[in-house]
């Protein structure tokens, strides 16, 4: 539409979205936990279209994450432009803790991480002050009102990736509220100005501010906090979640604000956390978040800058940008024979992995390939060819968590295949509590007997009505309202995955994979 940039900016799982400008140039980035490779970064000259131009963490020699802890790994990066330079400031909480990679161009190559010695907790941030001096800023990684508790900053050497003496910033504007986060330092007119999250990233996510003459504070919060929440307008609103965003101004002058928010879809976040953008008005002393609305809207005002689409990459192309293994592909279970082949090895981890107190699985990753689903309904299909042996299992299902899966899976018989329709889910009065991997539910919805050495596999999904059919034959049909991360918890959305595994043993044997498509409805 014209004038208008429509929401979602990214659409399906991007949560913790972070920009900066270099020029006329806009680059973003996302958290990606486990998948890989990991931290997508983003590129636009007009707001409205933004392209995917390359990862951080594209070498499993930078770092490594796990498939059997989904929602560990890489949380909510920020990315900076400082004299030349681009930095991307992020934490993998699963083992390295808050590091910085570096790249002139945001494309790649960027970086070996440099680990931060002595940084705590999470969502670090940069800033540079007039002088050039750079600091960073994070959470302190304990969620109880205490002296450690909210936000810190320490001065940054950019030369040896070193922390100075933290200092204690903020604690927050709300009382006794949860998760101070998400910190980001911008000045204006001689302020400090301190950007966060507060209250979760779920249903009561909200931006708070404050501000101090001095980086280290003391901080006043803004008495007009929050600037932005959705918390109040009921569970039901089709935009949820909003919070974790980070400010930016227009080479024309006009503030704007990146953030995560929810699409309800039929009830649930089956989406996952998504990347919005609002309009700001900073001409006062205080951020106006879409003055005279209050709120993110599907549309947002554009900022006037000449229109610069791109020829949108075909994503059935297995090269593509938007595809990711989950977990660090060490053991390298898939092969992209060509665009639109590619074979993934049966190796023993199960795709239901256990977690991390589950030693029994060595390997990083899963016999896993998968993109993200980015729309309410869809279409989707492959055909799958599985490999000659009745303990491996190979197929196309949707993936919200270790847990959380619709999956049809075809194992191989002496004539023909077997089909079966799976549905693993922590049952629903567990929902939202803590549970024992022992208590996952894996029901067989329906199982069908099919001739030939090759099966097209398909699903029709319709506002979480998913259908499953095997070369074009219904084969069984069930509500995905459960995939919600409402329900499923974790910080991921729905994926669209092609998986294989030898179900506890590395059989060697290769499942074949061709012809994807995805389509949103
Ligand atoms: C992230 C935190 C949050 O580190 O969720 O929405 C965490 N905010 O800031 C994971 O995405």
């Amino acid at each position: 539409m014209e004038n208008m940039i429509e929401n979602p900016l990214l659409k399906g799982f991007y949560p913790d979205p972070s920009i900066c400008r270099a020029g006329d140039d806009y680059y973003m980035v996302t958290s990606s936990f486990s998948f890989f490779p990991g931290i997508p970064v983003f590129h636009s000259k007009d707001l409205k279209h933004w392209e995917q131009v390359g990862h951080v963490i594209d070498r499993p020699e930078q770092m490594t994450f796990s498939c059997r802890d989904i929602s560990g790994g890489l949380y909510a990066p920020t990315i900076r432009f400082h004299e030349g330079i681009f930095y991307v400031i992020c934490t993998n909480v699963t083992n390295i803790g808050d590091f910085v990679c570096t790249a002139k161009d945001p494309a790649g190559a960027w970086s070996e991480p440099h680990i931060i010695k002595g940084a705590r907790g999470i969502d670090p941030s940069l800033f540079w002050d007039e002088d050039g001096t750079c600091y960073m800023c994070g959470n302190a990684g304990i969620d109880k009102p205490g002296q450690d508790f909210g936000i810190w900053c320490a001065r940054f050497d950019t030369e040896k990736f070193a922390i100075d003496e933290p200092h204690w910033l903020w604690a927050g504007a709300l009382i006794a509220a949860h998760a101070p986060e998400a910190p980001h330092i911008y000045k204006k007119n001689g302020w400090y100005y301190l950007m966060i999250a507060e209250g979760g990233t779920e249903e009561y996510h909200a931006v708070t501010i404050a501000r101090a003459r001095d980086i280290f504070g003391p901080y006043t919060g803004f008495r007009g906090n929050p600037i932005l929440t959705h918390r109040h307008l009921g569970l039901d609103y089709p935009i949820a979640n909003t919070g974790h965003g980070d400010l930016f101004e227009t080479q024309k002058g006009e503030w704007y604000m990146v953030l995560l928010a929810s699409r309800l879809c039929a009830g649930h976040k089956v989406l996952g956390r998504e990347t919005f953008i609002v309009p700001v008005d900073f001409s006062g002393e205080w951020p106006v978040v879409n003055k005279g609305v209050g709120k993110v809207e599907f549309l947002c005002p554009d900022a006037g800058l000449p229109e610069c689409p791109y020829d949108e990459p075909d994503g059935n192309d297995f090269h593509a940008l938007c595809w990711n293994c989950l977990g660090t592909p060490d053991n390298q279970p898939v092969r992209i024979l060509d665009a639109h082949t590619l074979t993934i090895r049966c190796i023993d981890t199960p795709v239901l992995p256990c977690r991390g107190e589950n030693p029994d699985y060595a390997a990083h990753a899963l016999g896993f390939y998968g993109r993200r689903q980015q729309h309410m309904s869809f279409d989707a299909g492959v055909k799958v060819a599985p490999p000659m042996d009745e303990r491996a299992v190979c197929g196309l299902g949707v993936m919200q968590s270790n847990h959380s899966w619709l999956r049809v899976e075809l194992v191989k018989k002496k004539d023909g295949m077997l089909a079966r329709l799976i549905r693993s889910r922590v049952p629903e009065e567990n929902a939202a509590h803590r549970y024992d991997w022992q208590e996952i539910r894996c029901d067989v919805l329906a199982e069908k007997e099919f001739e030939g050495e090759e099966a097209l596999l398909s699903i029709h999904d319709e506002m979480n009505d998913y259908a499953f059919f095997v070369n074009g034959t219904p084969l069984g049909h069930a509500d995905g309202g459960f995939l919600g991360s409402d329900i499923s918890m974790g910080f991921i959305g729905a994926y669209v995955a092609l998986f294989a595994s030898g179900n506890g043993q590395d059989t060697g044997l290769e499942a074949k994979f061709s012809d994807f498509s995805y389509r949103g409805i």
